[in-house]
């Protein structure tokens, strides 16, 4: 009797940890350019270390552009400054190179070759899906026009806003 007790308990505590995680393990940003035509995907998925973003861009302009995770869920055209600075729930300052930083929402630059198509992974293991990226005010995709420093605050001197997408389940 005392044993059945504890196994069932066992099981709903086992449902109870893993229902939280399985909720949000996957999220995806259909990303638009100013016009509002689709330039691309990204499908985020949760990994034990963080979150690996699968980017697949299909219209983007050639060249290097700065890639981030931006700290509000709104994509509003043309210049998407809805979607607010970096995601920087630590406060940090800016920048890979930055010894103060980075803001958790900053990743690689991004190289896109003539054809403006570009298929990419990249793990960023400073942000969580649950209650981070998909939590409080949204999060977003962002590619600017030119390439990121790495150090210059609050955004890398990568100049406009060129893409954007709202992070969803
Ligand atoms: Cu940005
Ligand atoms: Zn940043």
């Amino acid at each position: 009797m005392a044993t059945k007790t504890t196994i069932a308990i066992a099981i709903l505590a086992l449902i109870a940890l893993t229902a939280p995680a399985s909720a949000a393990d996957q999220a995806t940003a259909v990303l638009k350019d100013a016009d509002g035509k689709e330039v691309g995907k990204v499908t985020l998925i949760a990994v034990p270390t963080g979150v690996l973003l699968a980017v697949d861009l299909t219209a983007m302009p050639p060249g290097d552009h700065g890639f981030h995770i931006h700290g509000i869920g709104q994509c509003e055209a043309p210049s998407f400054k809805s979607a607010g600075g970096h995601f920087n729930p630590e406060e940090d300052e800016h920048g890979l190179l930055n010894d103060a930083g980075p803001h958790a929402g900053d990743m690689p630059n991004i190289h896109v070759p003539a054809s403006g198509k570009l298929r990419v992974e990249v793990l960023n293991q400073s942000v969580n899906l649950g209650m981070g990226l998909l939590g409080g005010k949204g999060t977003a995709i962002v590619i600017h026009q030119g390439a990121d420093d790495y150090i210059s605050n609050p955004a890398g001197d990568a100049g406009p806003r060129i893409a954007c997408g709202v992070i969803s389940e």
